[in-house]
């Protein structure tokens, strides 16, 4: 049925031409020319839009009018779609990927003109004075702070069949990432309105991205669980759009291997987060009401908000622009290194060089090594961890100039060495670290580097991938993820005086860890260094066995000696003192195996599920003051 409601064929032909239009429509291919009358002005005029730039080849195999016409139809509302999302639309899109592909074929090296050195930034010791005195001023500045997780990968690596944030931090209490992020937040909140005495925003937003990967089950999670204690409005999902897929050197775009009325479409990377909240207005929403910071975070690293405090504190007292969070970094490992670049025409900046390029950038400027350890065992560059911390009026300033783009680059895999065809189709890419390429000079661009104990532990690679992570590099998986969570609780705990037991080493899913006692509180009972230590007095240990959960604010533990699961719930308003021996069978982790299908997914990967044989358990449902002492 090719009937329409703008016109015929003809009559559209006959009124493009009046309207003064080269005969475009001869040049065109016939699949196009026959369809042109299901096509509204908008449309045709995209159909022009691809033509001039190269993508004939999409009409070549369109039916007759009346045969899938619908598909036509949506063809044009993805072109609508990938036109509108990017910034100067698919014109300057296939621009731009001729002219990286061009320069990737020609072997052009991203860094030519510049030297790497290792740059200096601010260097933290947990716990230490100078530690405790960023955390406070981080809390202090916190209300004045919003948050934003970039949430739209896949995550591939991992391998795992839902949302990424969605997965357990750790299974002794089944606290899925988003809702660990969420109460971290809340904390904060709280803790910074009472330091400040409620002057200024008392509500920190979240802004979160998603992509269609992510979105709906993203807004799942959140309204199942009553968006985790936040207030629905405080929290915004901004979803980023795919960008085409580039077939060849020329940038044709690549045709859906599934559908012939579909342009393939990919991940454009995290970089997307800055034109989308330039885009959506968020970004002035947030300044216009007085936010002074935004902080920029990724979907699975449990210790971060440790660290967050600490490196809010350094951005507010070295009033640093861009301020990235860095841990040391072992040679080699996926993750950026901070760079200092400085150009033969003097130009110099602290940047992120990814972990694909560090290696060949060290190579071809005097480093016939690469990415090596040093005598320390570690890179020489810290390990960028992509937490990133924005004054957002500078922020603004930027991106009113640049919408929001990011330099982009493209990774094709080549056939062979004449590199004239891919493996299989590319596209270009951002990331969201790249931001301060574009800044100038003036900029105050610094970075923070911390203990990865305390501030890193992703979630990013399957369980067989990590067996073979080299050794001594971290795993970054489920298990190690968990691991570490429990380890850096246990070894704050033994910075606040706890004697806690040694850890034995097991080995998961092929990896070998530390097992620590797993001891797991509530953003709220420890947000800080200072606020642990108020709550611990006495003389307290816990056994390598042990269990230990703290769900409540007003939790002190004073001359207790566990050795066995205790698991304390209790309201703000009940003050609890814990002591005493507790000792029973507690919970042992039993060993499954990730290709167990009989297990959930979440089990499987991480190689163990939590048997839990013995519990104390005591519950604080009222205001008052109490005591347990068994
Ligand atoms: N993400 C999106 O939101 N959208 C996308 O299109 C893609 C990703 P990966 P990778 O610190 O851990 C980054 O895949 O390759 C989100 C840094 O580039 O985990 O490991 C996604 O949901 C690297 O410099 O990134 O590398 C996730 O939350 C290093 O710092 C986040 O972006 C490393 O992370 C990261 O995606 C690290």
């Amino acid at each position: 049925m090719a009937t329409s409601a703008v016109g015929s064929t003809a009559d559209r032909l006959s009124e493009l031409r009046i309207h003064g239009d080269d005969d475009w429509t001869t040049a065109a291919p016939s699949g196009l020319r026959e369809n042109l009358s299901l096509l509204s002005a908008q449309q045709v005029e995209l159909a022009k839009i691809l033509l001039e730039n190269g993508q004939s080849h999409f009409f070549e195999h369109w039916s007759n009018p009346g045969v899938d016409d619908d598909q036509k139809r949506a063809f044009f509302d993805q072109v609508t779609r990938l036109n509108s999302s990017y910034p100067g639309g698919l014109t300057s899109y296939i621009k731009t990927a001729r002219e990286l592909l061009a320069d990737s074929k020609a072997g052009k090296n991203p860094y030519d003109g510049f030297t790497p050195s290792v740059p200096s930034g601010e260097v933290l010791t947990f716990g230490d004075d100078t530690f405790v005195q960023y955390e406070e001023a981080g809390v202090q500045e916190a209300r004045k702070a919003a948050f934003v997780l970039v949430a739209g990968g896949l995550g591939e690596r991992l391998g795992y069949n839902g949302i990424k944030v969605a997965l357990p931090s750790e299974s002794t209490t089944g606290t899925c990432f988003l809702q660990h992020y969420i109460e971290y937040i809340l904390a904060l909140q709280d803790a910074s309105c009472r330091l400040t005495r409620g002057e200024g925003p008392t509500e920190i937003p979240l802004a979160i991205m998603t992509s269609d990967d992510t979105h709906l089950r993203t807004v799942n999670l959140l309204e199942s669980n009553s968006y985790f204690g936040m207030k629905p409005a405080q929290i915004k999902l901004l979803k980023q759009e795919k960008v085409a897929c580039l077939d060849d050197n020329d940038a044709r775009l690549a045709v859906d291997p599934q559908n012939k009325y579909k342009i393939q479409t990919k991940p454009h990377g995290h970089g997307d987060v800055h034109s989308l909240l330039y885009s959506s207005g968020l970004l002035k929403e947030w300044h216009d009401s007085g936010r002074k910071w935004v902080l920029f975070f990724q979907d699975t690293n449990g210790l971060l908000f440790k660290a967050i405090p600490a490196a809010l504190g350094v951005s507010a007292t070295n009033e640093y622009h861009v301020n990235s969070l860095a841990v040391p970094r072992k040679a080699k490992e996926a993750i950026g290194g901070i760079t200092r670049l400085t150009h033969q025409d003097g130009r110099t900046m602290i940047i992120n060089v990814e972990y694909n390029q560090l290696d060949p950038l060290l190579r071809g400027s005097g480093h016939p090594e690469g990415d090596v350890n040093s005598e320390t065992g570690y890179s020489p560059f810290p390990g960028n961890i992509n937490q990133l911390i924005f004054e957002i009026g500078p922020y603004m300033e930027e991106l009113s100039k640049t919408g929001g783009a990011i330099k982009e680059f493209v990774n094709p895999k080549y056939k062979d060495s004449t590199k004239t065809a891919f493996k299989s189709s590319t596209r270009l890419e951002c990331m969201m670290q790249d931001y301060p390429k574009t800044l100038p000079p003036s900029a105050r661009v610094g970075f923070t580097m911390m203990e990865s104990w305390f501030a890193y532990a992703p979630v990013k690679n399957n369980p067989e991938d990590a067996a073979k992570v080299p050794k001594g590099n971290p795993y970054h998986s489920a298990t190690s993820g968990e691991m570490a969570i429990y380890r850096a609780n246990s070894l704050i705990l033994r910075k606040a005086g706890v004697k806690v037991d040694d850890p034995i080493r097991h080995v998961f899913n092929g990896q070998e860890v530390e097992v620590w006692p797993r001891i797991v509180w509530k953003p709220k009972w420890g947000l800080t260094f200072s606020s642990i230590r108020s709550k611990i007095s006495g003389n307290c240990s816990i056994s390598q066995k042990s269990t230990m959960v703290i769900n409540g604010q007003n939790i002190y533990l004073e001359d207790l000696c566990l050795d066995g699961a205790l698991v304390i719930l209790a309201v703000d308003s009940a003050e609890v003192k814990v002591g005493g021996s507790v000792n029973n069978s507690g919970w042992i982790l039993d060993d499954v195996d990730y290709k167990d299908t009989s297990l959930p997914e979440e089990v499987r990967i991480r190689g163990f599920k939590v048997n839990r044989a013995e519990t104390l358990e005591k519950t604080y449902n009222e205001a008052g003051k109490f005591v347990l002492k068994p």
